[in-house]
């Protein structure tokens, strides 16, 4: 009869020993496809076996929360850069120093240092929207350029966002206006937004995977989000709002008492390298990477031609601010939605 031994480090059936494959519990929060690149090829370079989750960023941030007495999950990457800084404020992260940090654009190292290097930046995105051209077109409407533009009553049950609670892209979308508007007119403005979204979704990118087969008019996203839809040959247009708007630091952290830290640490280092940050370009995933080494696509948004806000990633990344305004979204909008 065989028997299966395990002993430190070596699992084998009685006789034939060998060494145990080195494992890595990874939550990612981008989307599936560069997920599932990042993998295939990490596990084919280093042997590494990758237990992957996808999950949305407040999913992701919520489930660290919650396993933090026995974290189950070694190093999280991706996903909009808000609830990183939340988790690293609450020292849910692990403080690491990648040698290739210095290698970094200036944003993903301020983003390090404002998280007393608990989290990093990996990219940047910028937050907007795609429509249908097709629905607008059928519709008789104009392109719409500002966000004034999205409480156009022909737009009644056109529009998809996600819940700010779930979606890092919403949580951004929430704290932009706020930044944009200030807080109590963002709050009216997403209020009459209201009336003409139809659902909100979980994940930040689903409502313009919607407007792409036809579901809706348009989908509040990160343009990059919207401009994978228009490369994978769907009419979907990707708008930078006029009046101005905000952007993403997607960021990578280690779980502060993860089983397989080394493991964690040499996943942070790969990740933060040109090489295998040019696999977004492959993977159709149009954000711009932190290592100017890297393969940049050409569909990648210019932001010197956007009208950015000033985004102050510590203050809306904190703790409070964030369940403040979490909390006045479910009050106000949450109540509300349809
Ligand atoms: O699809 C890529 C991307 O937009 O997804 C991340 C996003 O935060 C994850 O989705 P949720 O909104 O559902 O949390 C972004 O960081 C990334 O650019």
């Amino acid at each position: 009869m065989k028997t299966t031994i395990i002993t430190a480090g070596l699992i084998g059936v009685a006789g034939v020993s060998m060494a145990q494959a080195a494992q890595l519990d990874l939550i990612c929060s981008a989307d599936v496809v560069i997920c599932e690149k990042m993998v295939e090829v990490y596990e084919a370079k280093t042997g590494t076996e990758v237990n992957m989750v996808r999950l949305s960023s407040g999913e992701a941030y919520a489930k660290i929360r919650a396993e933090s007495s026995n974290p189950k999950t070694d190093i999280w990457w991706a996903g909009s850069g808000d609830p990183h800084l939340q988790a690293a404020a609450e020292k849910l992260t692990m403080e690491y120093k990648s040698p290739l940090l210095t290698e970094q654009r200036s944003w993903s190292q301020k983003q390090a240092e404002s998280a007393d290097f608990r989290t990093v930046g990996v990219y940047s995105g910028v937050l907007g929207w795609g429509y249908n051209t097709d629905i607008f077109a059928k519709k008789g409407l104009d392109e719409p350029k500002c966000w004034a533009d999205l409480l156009n009553p022909a737009l009644v049950g056109e529009v998809q966002i996600a819940n700010p609670a779930s979606s890092g892209t919403a949580y951004t979308a929430l704290a932009s206006l706020v930044q944009l508007m200030g807080e109590d007119e963002a709050f009216d403005y997403l209020k009459k937004l209201n009336d003409n979204v139809s659902q909100y979704t979980k994940s930040g990118s689903a409502p313009v995977k919607a407007a792409a087969r036809g579901e809706t008019g348009l989908g509040i996203v990160f343009m990059h989000d919207a401009i994978a839809q228009t490369v994978e040959g769907f009419p979907i247009k990707a708008v930078a709002p006029c009046e101005g708007t905000g952007y993403e630091i997607g960021s990578m952290s280690i779980v502060e008492g993860a089983r397989h830290v080394d493991e964690a640490k040499a996943w942070y280092d790969w990740a933060l390298s040109a090489e295998a940050q040019s696999l977004m370009k492959e993977a159709n995933s149009f954000q711009l990477p932190s290592n100017p080494g890297a393969a940049v696509a050409d569909e990648v948004p210019d932001f010197a031609q956007i009208n950015l806000i000033d985004y102050d990633f510590a203050a809306y990344g904190a703790p409070e601010r964030r369940k403040e305004l979490l909390d006045r979204w479910n009050a106000e909008i949450g109540a509300i939605a349809n």
